[in-house]
């Protein structure tokens, strides 16, 4: 029988015509409901804790847009958090950790109970699941060890994620034993997630990009490989979408790690990804958000760029990074309806 979920025959090798799509930040500031039941809760991690809430903003979307996923709503700085590393969100300007960059501070990390304090998102995952239909996947997600890792270490976001590159070659030991937990506790993550109702997964390494190739081997490919590995043990049957954003080196990452479909950020030309990626692995992505923002004809022949360049092999239509909170609405309507030929 035909899997009647397109994302998961994507994800099989299938190239699926038309492509299944969703999008990256699908739940959020740009649309009015997600802004109201926001103002329920008493700040942005309260909203990721309370399933009811966080549920509810996940399926938001699936309201509006005839997605093929939805991504439970929930943030990659909670592992850290669950670690016992202090995290607040600052209203407009986002994530303050109590910076960590020491052997000794990464012994105190309570690995033990970190299972514990992530079981809401296993809760929002369940209650999601129950309201969706089958052919809709549920993507469960987690940050990759080496992204968190730029967090935890310079305790907010940053252009140059110096604390963790500085950290990388002054003790490449001490940050080892962080992301061999971060690996652990993440391939745990994932599983509890699939347990809940996820049936794929997605890892993201948002700053990928700043790494020269061989601290790139070793803090991105290898761990991730680590994670697919692992993860595999325990749910076979789910596939890992590896978003490496900025990536030089694609084709090594999607064949290095053993991840089944490779996000492409809007910089990676559709040739390349058709003729050295899609051949070994499905592919996900790219159209640049501000395109979404200004909609009508840009949008539309930019969608259109995509769909055709990579037609003929397995892809998934997604943005190349999350959408902006002044995209209007209605113009993701438009992507949907472009992408599903109807337009
Ligand atoms: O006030 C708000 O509503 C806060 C905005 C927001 C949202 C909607 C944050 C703060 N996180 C999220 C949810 C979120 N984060 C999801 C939900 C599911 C969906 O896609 O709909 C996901 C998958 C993430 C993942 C995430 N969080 C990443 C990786 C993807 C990416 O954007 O590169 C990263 C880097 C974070 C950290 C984070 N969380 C929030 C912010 C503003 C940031 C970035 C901080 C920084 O670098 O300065």
């Amino acid at each position: 029988m035909v899997d009647d979920r397109k994302l998961r025959r994507v994800l099989a090798g299938e190239a699926v015509w038309p492509p299944p799509v969703w999008l990256m930040r699908q739940a959020g500031r740009y649309l009015p409901e997600y802004r109201a039941t926001r103002a329920q809760a008493r700040d942005f991690l309260d909203l990721c804790y309370r399933p009811d809430l966080a549920a509810e903003v996940t399926l938001q979307p699936l309201r509006r847009y005839a997605f093929d996923a939805a991504i439970v709503f929930a943030d990659i700085l909670l592992v850290p958090q669950a670690l016992g590393q202090p995290l607040k969100f600052v209203e407009g300007e986002g994530p303050r950790l109590a910076a960590i960059g020491e052997r000794d501070s990464v012994l105190r990390l309570d690995r033990e109970g970190a299972g514990a304090r992530l079981a809401s998102v296993g809760e929002t995952i369940a209650k999601v699941r129950a309201q969706l239909p089958r052919s809709v996947s549920l993507i469960g997600f987690a940050g990759s060890p080496w992204t968190v890792a730029t967090y935890m270490a310079q305790g907010q976001g940053s252009d140059d994620q110096r604390a963790a590159r500085l950290w990388a070659y002054r003790d490449p030991e001490g940050l080892q034993v962080l992301i061999d937990l971060l690996c652990d506790v993440t391939v745990e993550y994932l599983a509890m997630q699939v347990r809940a109702g996820a049936d794929v997964v997605q890892l993201f390494d948002s700053w990928a990009s700043m790494l020269p190739h061989a601290e790139f081997e070793r803090w991105v490919v290898a761990p991730t490989a680590r994670i697919v590995r692992d993860f595999k043990l325990q749910c076979p049957d789910v596939p890992v979408i590896g978003f490496a954003r900025g990536a030089r080196d694609l084709e090594r990452y999607a064949m290095a790690t053993g991840v089944a479909c490779a996000g492409l950020d809007i910089g990676v030309p559709l040739g390349y990804a058709r003729q050295r990626l899609q051949p070994h692995a499905a592919v996900q992505g790219n159209l640049d958000p501000l395109v979404l923002v200004t909609g009508g004809e840009a949008l539309l022949r930019a969608v259109d760029a995509i769909v055709e360049g990579l037609r003929g092999g397995p892809h998934i239509f997604n943005l190349g990074h999350g959408i902006v909170p002044e995209t209007p609405p209605e113009h993701v309507g438009l992507l949907v309806d472009r992408v599903a030929g109807a337009l």
